[in-house]
């Protein structure tokens, strides 16, 4: 037994299912986790030794890569003055206004905790301000585990195979409308069966918790369209996109107008951190200046500001670290659609920018139902045969390939050699 085996083990005694978050089980590739000790740039390492190439990047915030060296000193800076103060900091005024000098039409915007409580605050704002309750998602993305979210949401919900989660009230999930993605007109005719009634549409603008669908062409302008048709506010969940795609995230890279956006770990550079931003008008209805409450005492933590501050400026002082990531993601999905064809193997590789993904099924994926035709016994046997060769990949068809700027051509080339011999043995 591995030491990472025996520490799940236990783990199963204190925690639930051993771990702290479902997609970290490692179930439904019929494995247990390898427990982490340290990263370092493209790079993570287990407690029995092995170090792995690392295509999880903490779930995207690590576009610089592990342990970032301007990053680190900034935290153990920070964090020699407190860890926590619960009051308001000039740190937390110069992340805010450094985000709206960054971000097409945000022109305020809250710190928050995580995706989740920001998606769950970005919400009750839409709600707050159209005086509607019914909000628009589409089946496969995933908006965090706020309740009114988890309806046909994708991550972990999608990989476990869980419909809808247990626990939600029928009141909560009744507001919540669900339409296919890149599909304009299940929305229009929600919007029709629900006159005067719906708040928001909420999307991730590159669907990146089914594996990764991008928007086709017209789908995201489409939505603005609808939108402001039908006097609702269009949300992009930005916690994999935002900072990621573009400085400006999807709405620069899209060219497409958000009323509000959320962001997660990204703000934090890894730190436990979300906000969520946007118009105005919208925002001013968040307490104290407005009557839609929300509240945290560690929103804007110090030592996550500095985090999030140190990361954010790098990206707006370097902008060829977008280039180069996005090139990487070519190279990435180039190499690997290569070895699938060399090797005959039936897969759909899809991506935009640095989020890539490989699907087991010949596809097109367009949507959730296309990505539910994947073979997820063939991924998981290739999973594992990565896993074991070095290379860290989610351990679920249904999550994204992430690269950050620590990753190089070697690495990714390594990537595809390995795949093309295990392809080969099939
Ligand atoms: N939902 C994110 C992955 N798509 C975060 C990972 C998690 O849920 O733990």
């Amino acid at each position: 037994m591995t030491r990472s085996e025996q520490i799940f083990a236990e783990a199963q005694n204190y925690i639930p299912g051993g771990v702290n978050s479902p997609v970290r089980a490692f179930q439904s590739v019929g494995s247990t986790p390898r427990m982490i000790s340290r990263a370092d740039g493209a790079k993570i390492f287990d407690i029995d030794g092995r170090e792995y190439i690392d295509y999880v990047c903490s779930w995207g915030p690590m576009i610089l890569g592990h342990n970032h060296p301007a990053i680190r000193r900034a935290v153990i800076e920070a964090a020699s003055n407190g860890l926590s103060f619960g009051a308001a900091t000039e740190l937390e005024v110069q992340v805010a206004k450094l985000i709206c000098s960054m971000v097409p039409n945000v022109e305020m915007i809250r710190m928050v905790n995580s995706g989740t409580e920001a998606v769950m605050s970005a919400v009750r704002a839409a709600r707050g301000f159209t005086g509607r309750d019914r909000i628009i998602k589409f089946a496969g993305c995933y908006h965090g585990h706020s309740d009114s979210m988890l309806v046909k949401a994708g991550s972990g919900v999608m990989t476990s195979g869980i419909p809808d989660s247990a626990g939600v009230p029928e009141g909560c999930a009744k507001d919540t409308l669900t339409a296919v993605y890149n599909d304009l007109d299940s929305v229009a005719a929600l919007f029709d069966q629900n006159k005067g009634a719906v708040a928001a549409v909420i999307v991730e603008p590159v669907a990146a918790n089914m594996g990764v669908v991008p928007p086709e062409p017209g789908f995201l302008e489409g939505l603005r369209t609808l939108c402001d048709q039908n006097g609702a506010l269009l949300i992009f969940d930005e916690v994999i996109t935002g900072f990621r795609l573009a400085l400006g995230g999807a709405q620069e890279y899209y060219g497409v107008r958000a009323d509000l956006v959320t962001y997660g770990k990204i703000i934090g550079a890894g730190m436990p951190v979300g906000a969520y931003g946007g118009r105005r008008d919208v925002m001013s209805m968040i307490s104290p200046k407005g009557s839609v409450y929300q509240a945290g005492t560690l929103s804007g933590n110090p030592v996550a500001m500095a985090a999030g501050y140190t990361q954010l400026k790098i990206l707006q002082d370097h902008p060829q670290i977008y280039s180069k990531v996005n090139e990487l993601g070519d190279l990435f999905r180039n190499s690997m659609k290569k070895t699938a064809e060399h090797t005959g193997t039936p897969v759909s590789i899809t991506g935009v920018g640095s989020l890539s993904c490989v699907y087991f099924t010949a596809g097109p994926v367009r949507n959730y139902t296309d990505a539910k035709k994947s073979d997820t016994a063939a991924f998981a046997k290739y999973f594992l045969y990565m896993l074991d060769h070095g290379f860290y990949f989610a351990p679920s068809q249904f999550e994204a390939i992430f690269l950050s700027t620590a990753h190089t051509e070697e690495d990714i080339k390594a990537t595809a050699a390995a795949a093309e011999a295990f392809w080969k043995e099939q």
